[in-house]
């Protein structure tokens, strides 16, 4: 299997991240790569290589232009406006103030474009993000020229970002722009199953009116994890979407036994659809030792979920999420690729 990477990512290199009321060393980290690629070295698992540079509308198709520009500016913007860490959003619109208008200032763009303040935004985020989107549209293209899967080892990761809204780690939906692409070069059916710890709002908003994109989550019951607000089982889709939207929240100590029955449900659900491509949306944050996580999968639990995923036998693209437990998140991950190539 194909592994596109780029040192490009250590330009997302914040410092900061808002935790339980502090700004603590994010977890989500450029060592978390380093550790990934010495176990594929160790393991001697996949052919690394370089993206190439991917043209593709896909982008502007999924994410709002003025989102995307937003994106490029907001660190320059924080910095004229003369603050002196790192750009945090601080004030929403919330339910009793609901005006129309997207502010001029940049502390008042933070909040409109959003939706989590843990993920700051600094040096090189937008940049790092692009590479990023960059790494998973080399990954479909290697899909869609007959490969029968590959891993794009994505960061930051994407899943929590939607049309116009950042937060969660994330700034660009690597995976929902992947599945654009695959749609717009021809594939019909794209299912997209995120197994990431957290639920993946992004993608499940992105996708939420739509028939040609299946979406399936499996994660922490947002009435207790991030991101708290989207990901409940009767959240199944809208308009022509609807029936095309699934989520498999799971309680605090959920382990590999009772995660896999969801898994069974999902799998059965991307048969029933016909996809002509998986893209996975791949954290490994589901490990019993993530810091920020409540599921109880053990190392070798990857090995068997890589193992069903092939069992759909369907042209399927890796993309990395999230998985903050930084020493054993080589192992997890290269697990789930053996488990699929075995
Ligand atoms: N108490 C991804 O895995 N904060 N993002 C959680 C936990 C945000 C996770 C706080 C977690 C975002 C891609
Ligand atoms: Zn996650």
């Amino acid at each position: 299997m194909k592994v596109v990477y780029t040192e490009a990512h250590r330009k997302r290199a914040s410092k900061t991240e808002l935790y339980g009321g502090e700004l603590v060393s994010p977890f989500e980290c450029p060592e978390r790569m380093d550790y990934i690629l010495d176990r594929l070295n160790k393991t001697g698992f996949g052919e690394v290589i370089s993206p190439h540079e991917v043209q593709s509308t896909a982008l502007y198709k999924i994410h709002d232009k003025d989102y995307l520009s937003f994106l490029k500016s907001a660190w320059d913007e924080w910095k004229t406006a003369g603050f002196k860490g790192e750009a945090i959003a601080t004030v929403w619109q919330s339910r009793s103030m609901p005006s129309s208008y997207i502010p001029d200032f940049i502390e008042g763009k933070m909040g409109y474009y959003c939706l989590a303040a843990e993920t700051s935004i600094s040096n090189g985020t937008a940049d790092a993000a692009w590479e990023s989107l960059n790494v998973a549209l080399c990954g479909a293209e290697h899909i869609l020229s007959g490969d029968v899967s590959a891993f794009s080892l994505c960061r930051p990761p994407g899943h929590h970002a939607s049309n116009d809204q950042f937060g969660g780690y994330c700034f660009i939906n690597n995976a929902s722009v992947a599945a654009q692409h695959m749609r717009d070069k021809g594939l019909d059916k794209v299912a997209v199953l995120d197994v990431d710890f957290h639920h993946g709002n992004g993608t499940q908003a992105i996708f939420y009116n739509r028939s040609d994109v299946l979406f399936l989550s499996l994660h922490g019951d947002p009435m207790h994890a991030f991101p708290h607000f989207l990901g409940h089982a009767d959240e199944v889709g809208y308009s022509e979407g609807e029936g095309f939207n699934f989520n498999y929240p799971m309680p605090a100590g959920t382990s590999f036994s009772k995660w896999s029955e969801s898994l069974e449900l999902a799998l059965q659900q991307i048969s029933k659809f016909g996809a002509d491509a998986l893209i996975v949306s791949l954290g490994v944050d589901t490990f019993e030792k993530d810091p920020i996580s409540f599921f109880k999968l053990a190392s070798d639990d990857f090995i068997k979920m890589g193992a069903r995923i092939a069992s759909l036998k369907l042209p399927t693209l890796f993309v990395m999420e999230g998985g903050y437990a930084v020493k054993e998140i080589g192992i997890n991950t290269v697990n789930v690729l053996m488990g699929f190539e075995a």
